[in-house]
């Protein structure tokens, strides 16, 4: 299943992220702790350039606990250090100012030696679409500034939130980049809800993360979806047995896989099936490093 998404707005959103670099002094990267490799935007290193980097896995409390503390012990073998977020309960985010003030340090001191003027530290926030960027500002500030919603494309332009008079922040809109090299990652991305729904075929999607998931977390999809057996079962059997026992059935008695289809994948992204990681530091073969 290839997946590729990269629609005019995105080309013009790495226009704003260029643009407005030089007026950040510290840029913020969130990636979605479900899937660190598959979220990691591989030209953002590239914009970014030499401004102070901090890396950010959103959506923690969808994670799985146990794939997530590989992952921590993973990055910090290649010497980065991570913050685990849960922008809507506001897991992490003390972490993360303690961080922003930590790499700003130096700087504001200099200004202050300087004599020059104190001025907030400028955030600019990047990350795939839907990753949780308005969300998380909107925690960080304290307040509902940002524009937020549970499907990609929602920010559409820069926007910069005043928090006090220590910490500004720039919303920006989510980023893909132009080609998937590798297919998982685009099945990744649409499965967690940075691709569109609308381009994508929901049914063949959610074959493929039923099967995937059968093979890591068998027990959850079991007792979410009452499956009997899932021995040598493939995914298009399994979401057509979701479905009956779902009771989506369309006259004539066959099963509604499209409504199956999206169910699962409302409730996965919900994470009414549970906690679930689909990437593990030792599943990806070629992981850059953050930072
Ligand atoms: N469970 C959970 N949901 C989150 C978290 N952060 C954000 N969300 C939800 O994810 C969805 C997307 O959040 P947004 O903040 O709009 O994401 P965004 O990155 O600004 O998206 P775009 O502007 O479209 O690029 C919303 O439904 C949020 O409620 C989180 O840490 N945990
Ligand atoms: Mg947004």
């Amino acid at each position: 299943m290839n997946i590729q998404w990269f629609p005019g707005h995105m080309a013009k959103t790495r226009r704003i992220l260029a643009e407005n670099l030089k007026m950040v002094d510290v840029v913020v990267e969130l990636l979605d702790a479900r899937i660190p490799a598959s979220s990691k935007n591989p030209e953002i290193d590239g914009i970014v350039r030499n401004k102070p980097k901090i890396v950010v896995l959103n959506k923690a409390d969808l994670a799985d606990e146990k794939v997530s503390n590989e992952w921590s012990k993973w990055y910090n073998s290649q010497g980065y250090a991570t913050i685990f977020i849960d922008s809507i309960k506001g897991t992490g985010i003390k972490q993360l100012k303690d961080k922003m003030r930590d790499v700003m340090k130096d700087k504001l001191e200099r200004d202050r030696q300087k004599g020059r003027i104190f001025r907030p530290v400028r955030t600019m926030i990047v990350g795939i679409p839907n990753v949780g960027k308005s969300s998380l500002i909107n925690k960080i500030a304290g307040k509902r500034s940002a524009v937020t919603g549970d499907r990609p494309g929602v920010t559409r332009n820069k926007q910069w939130i005043n928090v006090n008079n220590e910490i500004q922040l720039l919303d920006t809109p989510g980023i893909l980049w132009p080609k998937f090299e590798d297919e998982t990652v685009g099945i990744n991305l649409a499965v967690t809800g940075a691709i569109k729904d609308d381009i994508i075929d929901t049914v063949e999607l959610t074959s493929i993360l039923l099967e995937r998931l059968s093979e890591t977390y068998p027990e959850k999809i079991k007792e979410r979806y009452k499956l009997e057996s899932l021995q040598d079962k493939k995914g298009y059997e399994l979401l057509e047995e979701a479905g009956k026992k779902r009771g989506c059935i369309i006259s004539g008695g066959e099963v509604d896989l499209t409504r199956i289809a999206a169910i699962v994948l409302d409730e996965f992204r919900g994470g009414k099936i549970g906690r679930i990681s689909l990437e593990r530091p030792g599943d990806v073969s070629s992981l850059s490093t953050t930072e």
